[in-house]
């Protein structure tokens, strides 16, 4: 659906990198509305949470001492299939097998060290979103949307 959420993140290493606006910028162009977004210096707490279909996998420890290494950008985007064309936008998993011209193929080499986070499927968006912005999101028109979708 044209008003389909996802949640991306720009990791600690993103940040660091100065890679946020490029990354803002990529959402913005393609014709995604911008919901929500703050920067976080998230817990390890709140970040067990975020990964908790990872607990149990042995990057796990080394996974979330690196998200809590330094604030992330969180963000919510809203528009047409936005999950999937996020996934497609970001690249795979391992930034060496992303297509150069994704996020990941651009800007990144290690599968430790992959610069921005995309949520996998609309269920799991959606608990992703209330986990980051339990005050919920921006509600607002965006007057170019006849421009961007039929
Ligand atoms: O959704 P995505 O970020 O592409 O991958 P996940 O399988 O959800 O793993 C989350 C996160 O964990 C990944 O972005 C990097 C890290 N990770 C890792 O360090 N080593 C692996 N073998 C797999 C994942
Ligand atoms: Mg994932």
């Amino acid at each position: 659906s044209t008003k389909e959420q996802t949640y991306i993140m720009v990791k600690p290493d993103g940040v660091q990198r100065g890679l946020v606006g490029d990354i803002i910028a990529r959402f913005e162009k393609r014709g995604f509305k911008l919901v929500a977004l703050k920067l976080v210096q998230a817990t390890t707490e709140h970040l067990e949470k975020h990964y908790a279909d990872l607990k149990g996998k042995p990057f796990f420890p080394g996974l979330i001492k690196y998200m809590a290494s330094g604030p992330v950008v969180a963000m919510v985007w809203e528009g047409l299939d936005a999950v999937k064309t996020g996934r497609v936008m970001l690249g795979a998993t391992n930034p060496l097998a992303s297509a150069p011209g994704t996020i990941r193929g651009d800007y990144a080499l290690a599968v430790g060290r992959n610069i921005c986070h995309g949520s996998d499927a609309v269920e799991s968006a959606q608990k992703e979103i209330a986990l980051w912005f339990p005050e919920g999101l921006v509600q607002y028109t965006n007057t170019l949307e006849g421009w961007v979708f039929e």
